[in-house]
């Protein structure tokens, strides 16, 4: 089964529906209990971040999605274009059109995947990649929850943006002596579209690099 089913590089409804059908039941179920007195394997550390539910079936998907991809030549790997052809029809399936972006993002997304740096993926790659960013994305959720939680309590008048004093205040929580003069710097620095205050999006941005520094997130 190919998700370009009739070769014109486009994905129509009927091939999307047809490929994403409710998956079968994953292949090797892991024992529930060992052999007697032998206690059942650890699970994996990873599998904190993703329900381990969640994550059996996104193997399921993201192998079909290998097999789908794997068309040119399908030979057991994907090269260059076809995981080009595989992140611009997941991109697609969320709504964005990444078709135009330039090599670089691809070659990005490539390298990310190419565990072992032989230029070519292999199934596990393939899989193992889309589940660790699948895991970064929802660690990015996490985080602007809780900085839009923080920036709630930070807007201390509740006008939706932070001014100058807010963002002092916020400073003061690292360097307890700072002044006016680091709020304004760490201000100019959060205020993207530099209209002298700190929007909850412009925060949101700010803390995804710098939160931790402030311990915001525990
Ligand atoms: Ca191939
Ligand atoms: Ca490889
Ligand atoms: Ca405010
Ligand atoms: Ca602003």
């Amino acid at each position: 089964m190919t998700l370009f089913k009739d070769g014109d590089g486009f994905i129509s409804k009927p091939e999307f529906t047809a490929f994403f059908k409710p998956p079968p039941p994953p292949p090797t179920a892991p024992a529930a209990v060992g052999a007697a007195g032998v206690a059942p394997p650890p699970p994996p550390a990873a599998a904190a971040a993703v329900d381990p539910s969640v994550e059996a079936i996104m193997r399921i998907e993201f192998g079909a999605l290998f097999d789908a991809a794997d068309n040119n030549p399908a030979d057991g790997h994907l090269n260059y274009d076809e995981v080009k052809s595989a992140i611009i029809y997941l991109s697609s399936r969320e709504g964005v059109d990444v078709s135009t972006r330039e090599e670089l993002y691809f070659r990005s997304y490539f390298s990310l995947f190419d565990e072992n740096g032989d230029g070519r993926i292999t199934r596990d790659e393939f899989i193992e990649g889309l589940i660790h960013l699948r895991e970064r994305e929802a660690v990015v959720q996490r985080e602007k929850l809780t900085l839009e939680a923080f920036f709630q309590q930070i807007d201390r008048d509740g006008n939706g943006f932070l001014d100058l004093s807010e963002v002092l205040h916020l400073v003061k929580m690292k360097f307890p002596m700072a002044g006016t003069a680091v709020a304004q710097a760490t201000l100019a620095r959060m205020d993207l579209n530099a209209d002298g205050q700190v929007s909850k999006d412009e925060f949101v941005c700010w803390g995804l690099a710098h939160g931790r520094e402030y311990n915001i997130f525990g």
